[in-house]
């Protein structure tokens, strides 16, 4: 069924932490799709409201606060500020850009924990997290630092170690310490409600698996049925945090409502919002109504990282409530990225909007454009600065900018801008005309299946078919034998103008807009898109404006170079020192025997990556001990060379191997390692100190 068929719509993007500025990652995600799909919609004559807003909630927000020494309203007034400019910037039209930090929502988030509360739908549980005595707080995940159980990585997070990739909960970590005091917290006993999801797996099964199975996108389902098939598990609602929502009950004082409770919400609370603002009723947008077929459709436009928590668990909290509408479909993107390597917020690997804006002043189409043509729409997809140049300069410029400015130019050349139909159409004028009268229906087919790289391919296809008219028939050529001919060749080349114009809305809004004037054109909705006569015979066009420009060699190299030096920077931060550990003493020291060894056998150890089972003659034996160098160190180059062992290291079994003692590493911040040697050789055992 087309989407067209539905009339009433509620449209969301994934509301952005408002925690830093935004990157093209970020409108290449959820944003460009979304607003493509909103503009689409309204064209059609659609009852269409699209939100979205800051999420202001959550450790994302107070961990950057902690980090800038502020607080975290000064970080979510400052980047709130930055994002809306941002969306504005670039044509993304919200309908209203909230935040969650707003009255309405707390109320509303309140509200639906109370609901849920009331049905008995939480189960309340005990367990044991770690706690800050100095500063009187329950440690969430990133939080706590410790070493990590499985590469001995000493700054991992109580979530996840950064360095393997491992998810960590925060009892896993080695000599944890709070982030807040740096002390080590205790484990104190806190309550909490959790979401039982396995209660609603067999509903989930239902609705999704069955249910939207040919509606989902391949990415996104292949992701919910992994999370079902392994099982959900009851979700705790409520953390221990001073920042955010607080739970409404009397025996959780201080504690707030999980942000991946309340973040959805802020859809709903923005749409409140919204209708108070212009006489709507919000409940239209979002409940169920009396006759189903009145119910408006509910779509999620979301990063792949988001997936779980539109596709199960706000489900799952909607299905609890049930008053509410469920999502229609969640059209997730995958990651783009930049230049072969991941985008990077901490590492400044990034084209960040504001930034883009200073240097590419008013070329937001030329973004919008380049970044719709590479959608991560199944995959990951990658953006680079030759690309973005190429797109731009052999698309936009060559093929849709010189058609509109070749018809605008003889037209005002000949005709005084006086578009009139002059000899009667031939046969490859209609047959011209009838292919543009396909791109309409083409565009909106792949849109309704959230094609939205095919459809912008669509669209220009019918600049190219203007392209080659006006190349087949050589106007230019023409007119001092056929003027007639001529006036009826820009008369055809003009609707061709016109139906970019319409088509071009959705993709981009400036440059509709600059067509419009052109051709002295009120906007047209989407059912003008394949008319022949758009522009009326006699209509008189406005002034040629360029549409683009090409980029440049040294705009690309700039841009370039400017990534190299947020690269370079990053490794000087990296190769700072570590900070110094605190004192001890002469005697704690000597406590360590360490010897000069001489490796007499290296292997690697079967069916490991980084270990390498070395034989050692310390002088006062010969040992085997176990060593993370495998990475670093291939067995041949090894044998024979001297190095620094720590002897009287309690031996430890390693993969069903007994280490007795360890090699000193040089360990670098990348985690780079090197040997600890004497330069001249040395007799083995000799004492280190
Ligand atoms: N702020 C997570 C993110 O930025 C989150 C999305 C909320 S959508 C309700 O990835
Ligand atoms: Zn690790």
């Amino acid at each position: 069924m087309s989407i067209l068929a539905k009339n009433k719509f509620t449209i969301t993007s994934a509301l952005p932490y408002a925690n830093g500025p935004l990157h093209i990652g970020h409108l290449a995600g959820a944003y460009i799709p979304g607003d493509i799909f909103a503009r689409f919609l309204r064209l059609n004559g659609k009852d269409v409201v699209f939100v979205c807003g800051s999420d202001e909630h959550g450790a994302a927000i107070t961990i950057k606060a902690k980090k800038e020494g502020v607080s975290p309203r000064e970080i979510i007034d400052k980047y709130n500020q930055q994002i809306k400019s941002s969306f504005e910037d670039f044509g993304i039209h919200f309908d209203i850009y909230h935040r969650t930090s707003e009255d309405i929502h707390h109320k509303l988030s309140q509200e639906f924990f109370l609901n849920l509360y009331e049905k008995g739908e939480f189960i309340e549980k005990f367990s044991e997290q770690y706690y800050d005595e100095e500063f009187h707080q329950f440690l969430a995940d990133r939080y706590i630092v410790g070493t990590c159980p499985h590469c001995h990585n000493e700054g991992a997070y109580g979530d996840q170690c950064e360095k393997c990739g491992t998810s960590l909960n925060p009892t896993d970590l080695i000599s944890p310490k709070s982030t807040l005091s740096g002390k080590t917290p205790v484990l104190k006993e806190t309550k909490h409600w959790y979401l039982p999801l396995d209660k609603y797996q067999p509903w989930l099964e239902k609705w999704l698996i069955e249910g939207k199975k040919n509606v989902l996108k391949s990415n996104v389902f292949g992701q919910c049925q992994s999370w079902l098939k392994s099982g959900l598990q009851p979700r705790s609602m409520t953390r221990d945090l001073d920042w955010g929502v607080d739970v409404p009950l009397e025996e959780a004082k201080g504690k707030k409502l999980y942000v991946w409770l309340d973040a959805p919400i802020g859809y709903i609370s923005a749409t409140k919002q919204w209708a108070i603002d212009h006489g709507k009723d919000w409940e239209a947008y979002w409940k169920k109504q009396a006759n189903p077929e009145d119910d408006s459709t509910l779509i999620h436009f979301i990063g792949k990282d988001n997936i779980v928590f539109h596709c199960i668990i706000f489900p799952a909290i909607l299905h609890a409530h049930g008053d509410y509408i469920l999502p229609e479909n969640v059209p997730a993107n995958e990651f783009l990225n930049l230049e072969g390597e991941k985008l990077s917020t901490s590492r400044n690997h990034a084209v960040w909007l504001h930034e883009y804006l200073e240097e590419f002043v008013d070329k937001q189409d030329e973004l919008r454009y380049v970044l719709t043509s590479i959608l991560p729409e199944t995959s990951d997809s990658e953006f680079t600065w030759k690309d973005f140049q190429s797109r731009v300069n052999n698309e936009l410029v060559a093929i849709l900018g010189n058609f509109v400015n070749r018809v605008m130019v003889l037209s005002h050349k000949y005709f005084e801008g006086k578009v009139a139909l002059g000899t009667a159409l031939t046969d490859q004028d209609q047959s011209v005309l009838n292919e543009l009268a396909s791109y309409p229906l083409e565009i909106t087919q792949s849109i309704s299946l959230y094609r939205f790289r095919e459809a912008l391919s669509h669209f220009m296809n019918a600049a190219r078919l203007g392209n080659k008219y006006l190349a087949d028939e050589e106007p230019w050529k023409l007119f001092k034998e056929d003027p007639e001919r001529v006036k009826t060749v820009l008369y055809v080349a003009t609707q061709i103008v016109a139906n970019l114009a319409v088509l071009a809305q959705p993709f981009l809004p400036k440059t509709a807009g600059k067509l419009f004037t052109m051709l002295g054109l009120e906007p047209q909705d989407w059912a003008c898109a394949g008319s022949t006569s758009i522009v009326a015979d006699g209509q008189v066009l406005g002034e040629a404006q360029l549409l683009f420009e090409k980029v440049t060699d040294e705009q690309v190299d700039f841009q370039l170079q400017k990534l190299k030096a947020a690269k370079t920077k990053n490794v000087l931060q990296n190769t700072q020192a570590s900070p110094a550990k605190s004192n001890i003493s002469y005697d704690d020291f000597l406590q360590m025997d360490i010897r000069v060894g001489t490796i007499l056998e290296a292997e690697k150890v079967a069916k490991t990556k980084k270990l390498l089972k070395l034989k050692i003659d310390t002088g006062i034996d010969q040992r085997t001990v176990v060593s993370g160098i495998a990475e670093y160190f291939a067995p041949e180059d090894i044998v024979g060379k001297q190095v620094s062992i720590l002897v009287n290291l309690e031996p430890r079994e390693i993969k069903g191997i007994t280490s007795q003692g360890m090699i000193l590493m040089a360990e670098d911040a990348d985690g780079r390692l090197d040997f600890v040697n004497p330069i001249s050789n040395i007799k083995a055992g000799s004492t280190i100190r």
